[in-house]
């Protein structure tokens, strides 16, 4: 049984989808419900995932955790599959999401509104080039890895849901679309929106 703190809609939905996925029972916690949540995390974000006692946070290493732990075909266990599928994890973690994190920094820091548009079409810009690398990686195959989602699919998908809170406008190819599609379509992707949805409005 995990535990694992989270904000509606942030990274910590991939690590409750990819928890769903590996057939594991998982309390949520909405980080904005916790009066000293640095007691727990002292960075301050989430995901956090407890587990017997033992704290763990940085998405990438709690989902590589999960992945080693539980059988899945999300990290395939040996090869060049699995070097691509920790790169792909990677990118997604320090890449996609710093890149995202941008227009986050700039609604909250900027208050000049010619500066902020022009931060926002930069930012946007960096973001659909890095949507072209996946583009490019999906051209033979419906996921990052292949035949089947991947964690990184998963992480990706949940991040390429927040441009919508700004005024950008964001570029997928049509491959893209397509993976973006299926794994929003997955049931464990639905269960864990609901999960923060019933949550959150409790
Ligand atoms: N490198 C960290 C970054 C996590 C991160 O930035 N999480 C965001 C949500 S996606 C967060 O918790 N932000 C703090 C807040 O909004 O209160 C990780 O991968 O876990």
């Amino acid at each position: 049984m995990y535990t694992l703190y989270y904000l509606p809609g942030a990274c910590s939905l991939a690590t409750q989808v990819i928890l769903h996925q590996l057939d594991q029972t998982v309390e949520i916690i909405d980080k904005q419900k916790v009066e000293n949540f640095t007691a727990i995390n002292p960075v301050g974000t989430v995901p956090v995932l407890i587990e017997n006692g033992t704290t763990r946070r940085e998405g990438a290493a709690v989902i590589l955790y999960l992945l080693n732990k539980h059988p899945n075909t999300m990290l395939p266990a040996i090869g060049t599959a699995r070097e691509q599928a920790i790169q792909d994890i990677m990118f997604a973690n320090a890449t996609m999401h710093p890149a995202y994190g941008r227009l986050f920094f700039i609604a909250q820091n900027i208050t000049d509104q010619k500066i902020k548009k022009s931060a926002f079409d930069a930012a946007a810009t960096a973001i659909s080039s890095l949507w072209q690398v996946v583009e490019q990686q999906l051209e033979n195959q419906s996921f990052l890895g292949g035949d089947q989602p991947s964690a990184a699919d998963i992480m990706l998908t949940v991040y390429s849901r927040w441009g919508a809170s700004f005024p950008v406008k964001i570029q997928f190819g049509a491959n893209t679309q397509r993976m973006l599609d299926a794994i929003q379509s997955m049931p464990s992707f639905q269960r864990a929106l609901s999960a923060e949805q019933q949550q959150s409005a409790a």
